[in-house]
């Protein structure tokens, strides 16, 4: 049996078909899609999901860019067990969408894209937003999407859709190969006829299983927990989306190692947990960093470790450090020599438990990891009340914003210098690890408002706050204005500080004296030398803008009034509401004995550079190159 349907039309009722199920639960893989519309998708894909808007919900989105991200905020919310398909036009609509691909699959999260492409018939070409290149005939800027995409396909002939949509639901439902699929779809394709079988069109349920790990890959990761002296355990996203927060407590109550955590790892195992390390390496605490510079055996738990993470690889200073993988993929299992055990969170870590058999760590070694976490508790605690003024400090910002959210409520922030601060000071409080979500694979400015909007629609029970820098705000606020239309409800926190307080400082470490990094009157943005405070800032008024997009604004000057701000934005129902507080830039929370490798000029500069060039040399001398394979007995 087949049905006579137009590419489009056939791909949106197999979108609308596909389900995911894992532990018995199953349910819709695509909540819907999200797009922009131009002559490259109006006709055929748009026509398509015009006739099926009851099967497949469709979001006009207002920058394609941010579209993907809000599809990216949403999957990762979801523990990757659901997903939002994104379309745009042909050209500058499409290459719209590579940094969001990008994003996506940098933090392994699953968005299907259907940007339009030129005509496989080629016939009119070329077409408005075409490129033409010379070389080669089958290129078009949708081949931008190759290196950012898990699978890539072009459906230049109507039969190919079969084929290329079950490769993309393979990937995109696979949790060890998961991230952006992109199908692109030239124009005159989408609209044509198809005979559709009746099997592509039916229900079809993509099971995750749970892999366990292989018997001598666990004997050995027990082994090796068994015979070390100071070890750790670093927790990672993959514990959040394999739902192992439950397995992860009960690790750690059994064996009493210490755990530390990554940027998406963070949450995993809550803050008052007496094993708590929180945030570990370049934006770590100093508790974990301490414990992590001593550890002998380390125990990653779907981890990619990134350069935050390892502080560069200065964070493990034992020289006889080893490394055990806990990794649903080969390539993050592999990392720094490790044991790799190629498994699921959840049944790695019970296994695990299992095998050690009630084996606990040296308890002056676990007594040591809780004295430095109380420790620690008492300097957030201080940070969070430390009564800056006459502007007050970002921390203090936090702690607020920590105190209005509930239990279950969720942070959302990418870039700027709050992601570091909150990696640190956010008490993180959901026991499924899923009230904080900053996405610091990709660190992309601009991810928090349609990010969080992704979060909202993921969890609508939840108050979801979006942190935002005014760097970030200015590259993509327009969502808000999408925010507004479908009534999602946020509360967005835009922290100015007239510039990029991060960079500034990062520049200044690098005896850069914050070139570049202030926005300021005059054009002088990169004035040579850094003003210590008595700076001028441009006069923009973002809450201004924020309330032109059809936001609700809420104006607050210092702590108190935020909390009162944040108090009336918490109880606002029918859409998002912008907290504007501005603070002191140069009110920053520090580095705990930890480093980021980020190379000075080796030659040239003033003193301030060369100073700065021999103080990374000699950091330098601390990286390590975790070149030794972990024993096999
Ligand atoms: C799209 C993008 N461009 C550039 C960067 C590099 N970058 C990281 S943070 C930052 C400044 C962020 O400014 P703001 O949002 O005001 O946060 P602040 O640093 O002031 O806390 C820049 C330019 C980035 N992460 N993403
Ligand atoms: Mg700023």
């Amino acid at each position: 049996m087949t049905e006579r349907l137009t590419v489009a039309q056939a791909l949106v009722r197999f979108l609308a078909a596909q389900h995911v199920e894992r532990d018995g639960v199953r349910h819709r893989f695509f909540a819907g899609c999200l797009g922009i519309f131009g002559h490259g998708n109006v006709a055929g894909l748009g026509q398509a999901l015009q006739q099926h808007h009851d099967l497949l919900p469709y979001h006009p989105a207002r920058n394609e860019q941010a579209m993907v991200h809000v599809a990216s905020g949403y999957a990762r919310q979801r523990n990757r067990l659901g997903a939002f398909a994104c379309t745009s036009s042909v050209g500058p609509g499409a290459t719209n969408m590579v940094t969001g691909a990008a994003l996506a699959t940098v933090n392994r999260l699953p968005v299907l894209l259907l940007p339009g492409d030129t005509f496989a018939s080629r016939a009119p070409h070329p077409v408005l937003q075409q490129l033409e290149a010379p070389h080669d005939g089958t290129v078009s800027v949708n081949d931008c999407f190759r290196p950012v995409c898990r699978y890539f396909d072009r459906i230049a002939r109507p039969e190919q859709l079969f084929d290329a949509a079950l490769a993309a639901l393979r990937v995109l439902t696979d949790p060890a190969e998961t991230g952006a699929v992109c199908l692109a779809l030239p124009e005159d394709v989408q609209a044509e006829v198809v005979e559709v079988p009746a099997a592509f069109l039916a229900e079809r349920t993509w099971t995750v299983y749970r892999r366990p790990p292989a018997p001598d890959a666990l004997a050995r990761a027990a082994r090796l927990l068994r015979g070390a002296r100071r070890p750790l355990v670093v927790a990672g996203g993959g514990v959040v989306y394999a739902e192992a927060t439950a397995a992860l407590r009960a690790f750690a109550d059994a064996t009493g190692i210490p755990v530390a955590e990554t940027q998406a790892g963070r949450g995993a195992l809550p803050s008052a947990h007496p094993a708590a390390l929180g945030a570990i390496g370049a934006t770590g605490t100093p508790a974990a960093n301490r414990l992590a510079r001593e550890a002998d055996v380390v125990l990653g738990v779907g981890t990619r470790w990134s350069d935050f993470t390892t502080a560069s690889k200065s964070a493990f200073q034992d020289p006889g450090v080893r490394f055990v993988n806990v990794n649903v993929a080969g390539l993050d299992a592999a990392k720094q020599s490790g044991l790799a055990v190629e498994a699921d969170a959840r049944l790695a870590l019970d296994a695990l438990r299992d095998a050690l058999d009630g084996h606990r760590a040296d308890p002056a070694w676990s007594t040591r990891a809780a004295d430095e976490a109380a420790a620690w508790d008492a300097e957030v605690r201080a940070l969070y009340n430390a009564g800056h003024g006459p502007l007050p400090s970002q921390a203090e910002v936090i702690g607020a914003v920590n105190d209005a959210a509930g239990e279950r409520d969720v942070v959302v922030c990418a870039a700027g210098s709050m992601p570091g601060d909150l990696h640190k000071l956010w008490r993180t409080t959901d026991p499924d690890g899923k009230g904080y979500h900053v996405e610091y694979g990709y660190s992309c400015m601009g991810y928090e408002i349609p990010g969080a909007m992704g979060v909202k629609l993921a969890a609508p029970g939840r108050t979801v706050f979006a942190m935002v820098g005014d760097g970030s705000y200015l590259m993509l606020p327009g969502e808000l204005a999408t925010a507004v239309a479908e009534r999602i409800e946020l509360v967005v926190v835009l922290v100015q500080n007239h510039g990029y307080a991060s960079i500034g400082a990062l520049s200044r470490s690098v005896g850069g004296a914050g070139y570049g990094t202030h926005y300021r009157v005059a054009g002088n943005g990169g004035l040579p030398v850094d003003d210590g405070g008595a700076y001028d800032p441009v006069p923009v008024d973002l809450a201004a803008n924020a309330e032109s997009l059809g936001a609700r604004v809420l104006r607050a000057t210092g702590i108190g009034e935020l909390r009162e701000a944040l108090r009336t934005a918490t109880a606002h129902v029918g859409g998002p509401v912008v907290v504007h507080v501005e603070t002191d830039r140069y009110a920053g929370v520090p580095s705990y004995e930890s480093w980021w490798d980020v190379p000075v000029a080796a030659v040239g500069g003033d003193a301030g550079v060369r100073a700065a060039r021999a103080e990374y040399d000699e950091a330098r001398r601390r990286q390590r190159a975790y070149l030794d394979p972990a024993p096999d007995a």
